[in-house]
Order: C-alpha cells, then sequence, then structure tokens
C-alpha cells in the first residue's frame, strides 16, 4: 500500500486546503524531525544512558529526567536557525527562548513539553512530546520577543500536535482542517499518514483520572466518577471502565482512537484558584485544540480551555476532556454541587 508521506501532506495542504504557509509547514517538518530524533534516545533507554533523574530541578520544582533536557535541547537545536520562529517556550525551562539573533527571526511562537509523562520512561511505558504553535504580533520583528507574546487564548494556536514514543512512534497533528496520525516508519525514516480526518468515537463508557486524588476533588467530579464507580446499579445506569497512564499523550490518544473521557481536575471549585496539575500552554491547549478538531470537548471543569486567558507561561489548569456528552455532564455537575 501507498501511504502518503508527511512532507507530501503539508504540501498539499500548503496547495490545495491554502491552509498551510510555507513558512509553518517547515516548522512542522522541522519539530517531526526533532521527534524522530527523540524517539531514538527514548528507544536507546539504558543502552544509551539516557534513563534517570539529574539533580536539577525546573521551574515548577519537579526533578528533571535526563530525557526530559535531551529532549528539550534536540527541539531547540532543530528549530533555532530555520527562521521560522521569533521565540520558543518549554515546559522545562524557566522563561521563553528567543532565536538568536545570528539567526532570522521567524513570524510564529513555539510551546512544547518535550517529554511528557516522564515518570513513564524509566519503567518503558510511553512518553511524548505536545507542541503548541502561536503566531507572533507583527510588531516583534523589530524589538524582543517577551513573555506577553506567548500568552495568548488557545483559540489563537495555529497548529498543535503530539509524538507518542511507544510501541510505534506516532505523530498525531492539527493545522486547523482536522486531525492526522503519521507512524513512523522506522526502516525509512519518513512519517506515514495512517489516519485522516480522525474523528473520535462518543459513547464509550472510559474515563481516565488518578483515582488517588479523590480525597482532594470538588463535590462535582467525586460525584460524577461515583456514579460511574457504581455502574450498572448506580444513577449511570451502565457499567464503566477506567484507565490511567499517568502520560497525557498516551491517556489523550487512546480516547482519540477510541472514546471516552479524560479528568485531571482543579482539586477545588474556583476556577483559577484551584490547584491543578497540567500546564495550560505546553499540556491542555494543543490537547483541547486536537480534541476539539476531532469532534470532542475539553474545558476546564467550567469553560473551554481554549478560553482561558492566560496570565503566566507556566499556568496550571484543570482538564476535562474527550467525550462531548460527558465532558458536558461534568461541567453540570460542577456547576450544580
Ligand atoms: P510531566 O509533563 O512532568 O510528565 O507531567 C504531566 C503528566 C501527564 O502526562 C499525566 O497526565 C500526569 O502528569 C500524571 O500525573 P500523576 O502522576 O499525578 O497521575
Ligand atoms: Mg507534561
Amino acid at each position: 500500500m501507498k501511504r502518503t508521506t508527511l512532507t507530501r501532506f503539508l504540501i498539499e495542504q500548503q496547495r490545495h486546503e491554502n491552509a498551510l504557509p510555507a513558512e509553518l509547514r517547515l516548522l512542522i517538518e522541522t519539530v517531526a524531525r526533532a521527534c524522530k530524533t527523540v524517539s531514538h534516545s527514548v528507544g536507546k533507554g539504558a543502552l544509551g544512558e539516557v534513563l534517570g533523574s539529574l539533580d536539577s530541578e525546573n521551574v515548577q520544582g519537579e526533578v528533571q529526567k535526563k530525557l526530559d533536557v535531551i529532549a528539550n535541547e534536540v527541539i531547540l537545536e532543530a528549530n533555532e536557525w530555520g527562521g521560522h520562529l521569533a521565540a520558543m517556550a518549554s515546559e522545562e525551562m524557566d522563561t521563553l527562548y528567543p532565536t538568536p539573533n545570528r539567526y532570522p527571526k521567524g513570524e510564529y511562537l513555539m510551546l512544547f513539553d518535550p517529554i511528557d509523562g516522564s515518570s513513564n520512561i524509566d519503567v518503558d511505558l510511553s512518553v511524548g512530546t505536545i507542541f503548541s504553535v502561536l503566531k507572533a504580533s507583527d510588531e516583534v520583528a523589530g524589538r524582543d520577543v517577551t513573555e506577553e507574546d506567548f500568552l495568548q487564548d488557545g483559540r489563537k494556536q495555529v497548529a498543535a500536535g503530539y509524538a507518542i514514543y511507544g510501541p510505534q512512534t506516532i505523530l498525531v497533528l492539527s493545522v486547523g482542517t482536522g486531525v492526522y496520525e503519521f507512524t513512523l516508519d522506522r526502516e525509512v525514516g519518513a512519517w506515514l499518514l495512517t489516519d485522516a480526518d480522525m474523528k473520535m468515537p462518543q459513547g464509550k463508557r472510559e474515563f481516565a483520572i488518578n483515582m488517588s486524588n479523590r480525597r482532594q476533588w470538588s463535590p462535582g467530579i467525586t460525584r460524577y466518577i461515583d456514579e460511574r464507580v457504581a455502574g450498572a446499579a448506580g444513577p449511570a445506569g451502565e457499567d464503566w471502565n477506567m484507565r490511567w497512564t499517568a502520560s497525557m499523550v498516551a491517556d489523550v490518544h487512546r480516547i482519540l482512537k477510541r472514546g471516552g473521557v479524560f479528568l485531571y481536575p482543579y482539586d477545588d471549585r474556583t476556577p483559577g484558584n484551584g490547584k491543578a496539575k497540567l500546564r495550560l500552554m505546553y499540556e491542555a491547549n494543543p490537547m483541547s485544540y486536537l480534541i476539539e478538531q476531532a469532534g470532542g470537548a475539553a474545558t476546564d471543569g467550567f469553560i473551554p480551555i481554549q478560553d482561558v486567558a492566560p496570565t503566566a507561561l507556566h499556568q496550571r489548569v484543570g482538564v476535562v476532556l474527550g467525550d462531548k456528552a460527558e465532558v458536558a455532564r461534568i461541567t453540570e455537575y460542577g456547576k450544580a454541587n
């Protein structure tokens, strides 16, 4: 079977759909190439001496894994010289990374989580890379990029995607014209289209949440999950299944492919005030963009994630995403309780 390569897909998007400026195409190709390098490092494991933690912590006080830092470097190096970016920001860096002066400054901004699901690295479970692309304002051509330039709501994203380093290495991508999946042909080194215009199945009775946090959930989340756990005999009237990979890329990918709902909620009822784990700019926004493009929904438990006004680069947010009806039900329970 002759499959479409990522390069051809992007050129066709540029040519026919008029959806893709040349610089954005270059950016996506560059990110995809960097993900191949990251995939190679992840795959080497102990043989590449890439497992384990460093002594350092990131800006959020989390211990950095060796692969967090390796993948961060790979993505920065791949993208700094191509002339398509004005600056980058990463979950693993305190502040933004402007395109060095020796290279031309482009018109896009990219945010990324180099290795999502880091706690899985050392035990050989799926991890991934998540990225989000924004357009910089025209004025950045004549001045330094600031953190404020990145603080655009999720609706302004012009592209987003993730790579999963699992049994297969997969790239899932949207440039605003649907969601497309590419699988890495490891022998040839090419990304090949394996699922086009993906639509997430609705009505699947499966939820994903870290149940050990139950004591700190809001009443609405507790009610929703308790009802599912009660199964056919309870108010949900049906038995439900549960999965939790502790790797957002893997959990969201499963939901995209076979349906269900993912929750990493605020542990307090007040939007913005409660503590949350996932990051708005590096995780929640790009995943919400993809899930909405695939016919699902994504809220912070109250309002659509992509409408949340960002106030800081490393801001955290509650995340409820996936099946449209279930996301609506959770939001309703949140209001009622
Ligand atoms: P990371 O980017 O530092 O790896 O953290 C994000 C990950 C998500 O991939 C996942 O959904 C969540 O943290 C798991 O958290 P927990 O270990 O609390 O279940
Ligand atoms: Mg992450």
